[in-house]
């Protein structure tokens, strides 16, 4: 059966994040971020996160691939590509440097205008992220980040800027990218860059996780009715990283156990979505004895700040197995006992390659929210190859993308799932994130920089390039 065509206005674009592909960390008034207190990590262990900057430490993202100064010649190489749309994020402390001022940063606000007058050259809608593992490092020092509720205004504050700055030259905006992945909160990372926490001896990191995406869900929400106020044709989305849970077995208690750890990953968006809480997690806050600061006036701002849309990030599926202890039903946590899917491939990174997941995700998105869905992330890590005539033949990189996309294509037409857009991650190779790693190369278009820094920074085109390229060029026709 051949399929129908995609909408003509489909977005085919594809996706970055400042802090990994922007540099210039002290550049034009910028204040340090999260991200630029970290170091790389290990091939095995993860990024170290330092107090500040350290003399001689080597800091991937202060550098990244320079897309601060090189702008122009990307996105024109985007734009060669076909790219309707290009995904990045604000640096919150390019606009406000120290995150608690009142004024902003004109240096800042004024490199994005200049970027997004770029793509509107070609064409390109701008796709934009407010808060992208990049929280100003001050917030943490001084506030220790979303652990205070003045945070909220911090990062409401932001918005507003940003939203009065560029009402006429971007209108798909998302809040806080995979702002679920702290679920996972016994990893000082995730807490770290999603929210600017860090855990102290004898905290309890499940409660502090908890408050502190309280206190993000309701700036997300104050931020979504801003938006309306200055532009009624935002369209603003929520954004989580989105890797089903399989149950191991059919055993009941592993269906159970699946089902539970989807609802505690996706609290997140159900709470952006339906403007509410979920009775299980409230109720679970009570069991837990989790006193958290909750008021009525949250409640009604997460009633009214719902979102338009829902972008997501889809990687790997899991799976997951309960143990015989009688209270191990519910998995709160995304390392509980997940266990290896042996009827799919892992990357070189043990992440699980699961093309028919991105449709069964697609489909369960599209059943509990019908909302418009944007895949704002889709792709895979992998050490390429540059030859000495500068090409990076990366048929792996080329088949992973062919395989989504087409079953992104079946759940648009055979099962009526409404998708906005497709911006596979990433454009052109950065800084991964949970590793700070360059060689972790993700991009279609090969950037000549090394894990040490080393590197000509030249551009080159891989055949995925060439190859996204034609997909654009037909519509996702010619896959
Ligand atoms: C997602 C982040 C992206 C990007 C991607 C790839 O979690 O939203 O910023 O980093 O993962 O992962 P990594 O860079 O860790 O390999």
């Amino acid at each position: 059966m051949t399929k129908k065509t995609l909408p003509a206005d489909f977005l085919w674009g594809g996706a970055v994040a400042a802090h990994q592909v922007e540099g210039a960390y002290d550049v034009g008034g910028k204040g340090l971020s999260v991200a630029d207190v970290m170091t790389a990590a290990g091939t095995h262990d993860e990024r170290r996160i330092t107090a500040g900057v350290q003399p001689n430490e080597f800091y991937p993202n202060h550098e990244a691939v320079d897309f601060y100064h090189q702008y122009p010649a990307d996105v024109k190489l985007f734009a060669e590509m076909g790219f309707k749309c290009f995904r990045t994020s604000i640096a919150w402390s390019r606009i406000f440097p120290q995150g608690d001022e009142v004024e902003p940063n004109e240096a800042g606000l004024a490199f994005y205008d200049r970027l997004f007058d770029e793509c509107h050259k070609y064409h390109i809608e701008p796709v934009v992220t407010l808060s992208h593992f990049e929280m100003p490092y001050h917030l943490v020092t001084k506030y220790g980040g979303f652990r205070s509720r003045q945070t909220i205004k911090f990062f409401t504050r932001f918005a507003q800027t940003v939203f009065e700055r560029y009402r006429d030259k971007v209108t798909y905006w998302l809040t806080f990218n995979e702002i679920n992945n702290q679920i996972n909160y016994d990893r000082a990372f995730t807490l770290f860059t999603n929210s600017g926490i860090q855990v102290q001896p004898g905290e309890n990191a499940e409660a502090v996780m908890y408050q502190a995406s309280h206190y993000e869900v309701v700036a997300s929400a104050i931020a979504v009715q801003i938006a309306h106020t200055i532009n009624p044709d935002f369209q603003v989305g929520a954004m989580v990283a989105f890797s089903p849970v399989y149950p191991a077995t059919d055993k009941p208690r592993d269906v159970f156990k699946a089902q539970r750890a989807m609802q505690a990953r996706f609290w997140y968006s159900d709470v952006q979505v339906e403007g509410q809480y979920p009775t299980w997690l409230t109720n679970y806050f009570e069991t837990k004895g989790f006193d958290l600061d909750i008021t009525a006036a949250d409640l009604a701002n997460l009633r009214q700040g719902t979102v338009d849309y829902l972008g997501f990030s889809y990687y790997m599926s899991f799976a997951t197995a309960a143990t015989d202890d009688e209270d191990d039903q519910f998995s709160y946590n995304e390392t509980d006992d997940l266990v290896t899917n042996q009827f799919v491939p892992q990357s070189a990174w043990g992440w699980q390659v699961d093309p028919q997941g991105l449709r069964y995700g697609l489909n369960w998105m599209n059943d509990r929210y019908h909302l418009p869905l944007f895949i704002v992330e889709n792709g895979i890590g992998a050490i390429d190859q540059l030859t000495a005539t500068h090409e990076v033949h990366d048929q792996y990189r080329i088949d992973y993308l062919h395989d989504h996309i087409d079953q992104m294509e079946l759940a648009m037409t055979e099962d009526g799932v409404p998708v906005m857009g497709y911006t596979p991650w990433s454009a052109i190779d950065i800084v991964s994130a949970s590793t700070g790693q360059l060689s972790k190369r993700y991009g279609v278009i090969y950037v000549d920089r090394n894990d040490d820094g080393s590197g000509s920074l030249a551009r080159y085109r891989k055949d995925s390039f060439y190859w996204y390229q034609r997909v654009i060029a037909s519509n996702g026709a010619d896959l």
